[in-house]
């Protein structure tokens, strides 16, 4: 197996190649020449630095910054001299992207944390109390990135009450499978091993401290990533990975490590918001009214539900809070646009009146 496949260049990687940019397959093919473009795969990125994985082996190259973890990229070796670097000329459209808001931005961008990816592994410590607002955050954000999320306990052999936790997350998972493990004990790797099958990217994202790395390393049976004990107290992590990084599986399947998230701020979410509270919304053309509030109105299905106990009050503020924050979002988003539509309409019309005074000089001499 060469490396470019142990990094998941599978057939349908080369397809879509072969779309984007058919002369880095046929160039990349040939027996005798070092090709003139050819598929990498960006293995990590830290800002403009990004280590790529080629089918002639591991590669740095300086970016602009846009290829992310995960993206599929055309590399042009300049060798005429062998003086020039090797550039990234393209990134194949991602099939999947995995993002949030970026903390505090006034411009409200979003940030890329990995691309390409065919599962989200949103990890959940079993031996801390679970909680069922972050459950669903991190599971709308997986959903809304195009990847299949599945849900992974991690520590089952730190819990006396696993059964109860099990039970709950099922409950909090509304279809999405969730598989328990042990890296210490080994436990539930098979199962894991099965789900991701051949040639595929699961990225995984979770707390500081959840276990990540820990089952990374066992999936991988090496000990590539470090690994950091939890604080006594509260168990929390001590952000023991600072990068989003691939693992290669062996099976052509890899594995993206990231570093623990504190929170999720959404990002473009609505996709997610349905596939996570699809029953909520399906309540609202129930209700009594076409522009119900669903506060304390009439004949309001979504408050029916509720009390009627078919409806969890918690989950109803948690959707409603996510909604708010896209809103708020998508209002930001507006603003900047209008002022991005805005000054490019201020340059034009000053041009435009530059032009006018130079046709009237004209004209009057
Ligand atoms: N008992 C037990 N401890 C585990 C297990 N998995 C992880 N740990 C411990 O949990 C701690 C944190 O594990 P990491 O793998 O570093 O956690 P992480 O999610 O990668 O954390 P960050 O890199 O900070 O985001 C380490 O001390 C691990 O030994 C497990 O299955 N059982
Ligand atoms: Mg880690
Ligand atoms: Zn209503």
């Amino acid at each position: 197996m060469n490396t470019l496949a142990e990094y998941g260049f599978t057939d349908r990687i080369r397809g879509l190649f072969l779309l984007s940019f058919p002369s880095a397959i046929s160039s990349a093919e040939s027996p005798t020449e070092l090709p003139a473009i050819e598929p990498a795969r960006a293995v990590r990125a830290d800002r403009g630095r990004v280590l790529l994985m080629t089918h002639h082996g591991p590669l740095h190259v300086e970016t602009d910054g846009s290829v992310v973890t995960g993206d599929w990229v055309a590399l042009a070796r300049n060798n005429d001299d062998g003086a020039s670097p090797p550039v990234v000329v393209g990134i194949l459209p991602r099939y999947a992207t995995l993002q949030r808001k970026r903390a505090h931005d006034p411009l409200s961008e979003a940030q890329v944390l990995g691309a390409n990816l065919d599962l989200v592994g949103v990890v959940v410590p079993i031996d801390r109390p679970l909680s069922a607002n972050r459950l669903e955050r991190t599971l709308v954000a997986a959903w809304d990135s195009g990847a299949v999320p599945i849900i992974i306990l991690t520590k089952a052999d730190l819990s006396s009450r696993f059964d109860e936790v099990v039970a709950q997350t099922i409950e909090r998972a509304r279809g999405v499978e969730v598989f328990t493990t042990s890296a210490e004990a080994g436990d539930g790797l098979d199962a894991l091993h099965e789900r991701i099958g051949a040639g595929n990217t699961l990225a995984l994202i979770g707390p500081s401290g959840a276990g990540k790395s820990t089952l990374i390393n066992a999936l991988a049976e090496t000990d590539v990533q470090d690994t950091g004990q939890v604080r006594a107290g509260d168990g929390k992590g001590r952000h023991t990975t600072t990068a989003r990084e691939l693992i290669p599986l062996g099976s052509g399947s890899v594995l993206m490590d990231t570093p623990g998230v504190r929170g999720f701020a959404l990002w473009d979410a609505e996709d997610g918001l349905e596939a996570v509270f699809g029953d909520i919304e399906e309540l609202f053309p129930h209700c009594r009214f076409n522009d119900c509030a669903h506060n304390a109105e009439p004949g309001c299905a979504v408050q029916a539900a509720m009390d009627g106990g078919a409806l969890e009050e918690r989950r109803w503020l948690s959707y409603q809070k996510m909604q708010r924050e896209l809103a708020s979002l998508h209002r930001r988003q507006s603003v900047v646009e209008q002022r991005r539509h805005g000054k490019s309409f201020h340059r034009v019309a000053k041009e435009a009146a530059k032009a006018k005074d130079y046709r009237n000089r004209f004209a009057e001499g």
